[in-house]
């Protein structure tokens, strides 16, 4: 193989005692992460944002594009658009687009098109994917696995705002291309994910759900 191009890998090796020790704690750490849609208006510094968003930026991708643009907002004025064209939208989705099916398991959780975290949360993150890139040749071409890679880098990011000692919500607004008309992004990009950030609200509430066990989550072959 040809190696250049190529760096050796920077790795420390931990021992077994602390890899157990830190398999517990990074459990008990996402244990403790829930969904609220409850925030506060309190400020956060931008630093946190910048740093979570680099740590989603680490996430493994297809052929190393990076296929993903972080569009972050705390504008005042820019919030109220998203979240008015966002409720817009939502409220087709409950009142008329979404089937009985779906309905039935989104009530316990008490989601509805009200969605006041979009401008409670001082700052929002929507999570674009990239559907192409520009070849040097100037030609445009597909990315790849952009969703899964899209999925990754989100899941990363959830993680750092939850370790950072900040809270997110993962919104959905369906469909989406009010997103990429408000912020001014390209036809290649889609919006997949809205992400408010912030500190929870005093008083903030969560539905009491119950995460599946292991034997419930996994199959195994040994
Ligand atoms: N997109 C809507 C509805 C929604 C759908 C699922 I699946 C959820 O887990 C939660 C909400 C919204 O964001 O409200």
């Amino acid at each position: 193989m040809d190696n250049s191009g190529f760096i050796p890998l920077d790795w420390n090796e931990v021992p077994l005692k602390e890899m157990k020790e830190r398999a517990k704690e990074i459990l008990s750490v996402a244990q403790m992460r829930r969904t609220t849609r409850h925030f506060s208006t309190r400020e956060v510094p931008k630093e946190l944002i910048e740093k979570a968003i680099l740590t989603g930026g680490t996430a493994p991708n297809g052929a190393h594009l990076q296929p993903w643009t972080w569009v972050v907002i705390s504008n005042q004025a820019l919030k109220k658009k998203i979240r008015e064209a966002a409720e817009q939208e939502e409220l087709k989705t409950y009142q008329s687009r979404m089937p009985e099916a779906w309905k039935e398991v989104l009530d316990p959780l008490g989601t509805d098109h009200f969605k006041p975290h979009l401008t409670d949360a001082p700052w929002i993150v929507v999570l674009f994917k990239q559907t192409k890139r520009l070849r040097p040749n100037g030609e445009m071409a597909p990315t790849y696995y952009s969703v899964e890679s899209c999925g990754i880098a989100a899941g990363m990011f959830i993680s750092a705002i939850h370790r950072i000692g900040l809270t997110t919500l993962t919104h959905t607004p369906s469909p989406m291309g009010f997103l990429r008309n408000i912020l001014g992004r390209p036809r290649h990009e889609d919006a997949l994910l809205v992400l408010p950030v912030g500190y929870p609200a005093e008083g903030a509430m969560v539905p009491d759900i119950h995460r599946k066990t292991l034997d419930e989550i996994s199959v195994w072959f040994e």
